[in-house]
């Protein structure tokens, strides 16, 4: 997966807001409403919890060690969710020990391998890649108008571009796929076939699939790889990889109709994943 660099997350808390209206534009909703869109529950669901329900941010040294100022992000992103959160004085397993004495129910936590959320009461565990697909797939949803019966093409079918493909099956969706590695697509054919009874299109190269998609979920960690001619009027992407998987002249033209962000839509997602009424058993989700 990625490592994010300081200067991807460093302006996030500032322009939060500013993010949020552009997210209002292309979607018409807001983050929080994406979230709860990509859980499958009524933002209504979670308003009762937002004034109980503590988190805590746990900077994590082992590995390659703390990204300044990620852990001050994920705890402004969740905080602009509506949650009560703060970020613990100490790392580590100190870091966690703070967070238990200071009766957070949320330990959010990430190393160099995985970004979680853990509601330490439940034990619902929200994992980055996962949530990052649904709440994606969420937003491309939210663009389109619905998926249902539409074509889908998704790139990249690592743990964020898996997850994105069973969150649009599942928004009825018909789903084409390619990857490099040719056996992450087959793997999850299999897996689709075998679970949902469902079958995927495995393109044979991303041009293929780019050129007969007007729906697009990039989840690749290449850079630049969707240029100006894959762009029509009609082509809506919603890009989770990092960094930006399309090039500057896609990027112009494809103007409102591109989602993309280092962290926020991943985050909101574990955030009412983790602290809503899901962690809790206590709603059926409205996908069943
Ligand atoms: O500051 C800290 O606590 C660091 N241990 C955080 C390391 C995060 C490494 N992961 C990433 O940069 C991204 C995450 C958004 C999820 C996947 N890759």
């Amino acid at each position: 997966m990625t490592r994010l660099k300081v200067e991807d997350i460093k302006d996030i808390p500032g322009q939060l807001d500013r993010y949020e209206s552009e997210l209002m534009e292309k979607t018409g909703c807001t983050l929080r409403e994406i979230a709860c869109h990509a859980v499958g529950i009524e933002e209504e669901s979670l308003f009762s919890l937002l004034d109980s329900v503590k988190f805590a941010v746990v900077p994590v040294e082992s590995g390659q060690g703390i990204i300044e100022g990620f852990c001050e992000t994920i705890s402004d992103i969740v905080w602009h969710i509506g949650f009560d959160v703060f970020v613990t004085g100490k790392a580590d397993v100190a870091g966690i020990a703070q967070a238990v004495e200071k009766k957070a129910e949320v330990v959010m936590m990430a190393d160099d391998h995985r970004f979680m959320a853990l509601n330490i009461k439940s034990g619902h565990m929200s994992d980055n890649a996962k949530a990052t697909g649904k709440g994606y797939a969420a937003g491309l949803d939210l663009m389109a108008g619905g998926l249902k019966g539409r074509k889908v093409f998704i790139t990249g079918c690592g743990p964020v571009g898996w997850s994105a493909a069973l969150a649009v099956l599942q928004r009825g969706a018909e789903v084409s796929v390619f990857d490099t590695r040719h056996g992450t697509a087959h793997l999850l054919a299999k897996y689709v076939k075998e679970l949902m009874n469902r079958t995927i299109v495995i393109e044979e190269s991303l041009e293929q699939g780019l050129s007969n998609h007007h729906y697009i979920i990039e989840a690749t960690n290449a850079a630049g790889i969707i240029d100006e001619n894959a762009i029509t009027r009609q082509t809506h992407i919603a890009a989770p990889g990092m960094p930006l998987g399309l090039t500057p002249e896609a990027l112009r033209k494809i103007s409102g109709r591109l989602l993309h962000d280092p962290l926020q839509i991943g985050t909101a997602v574990m955030a009412v994943e983790a602290g809503g009424p899901v962690a809790r058993g206590t709603y059926m989700r409205s996908d069943g």
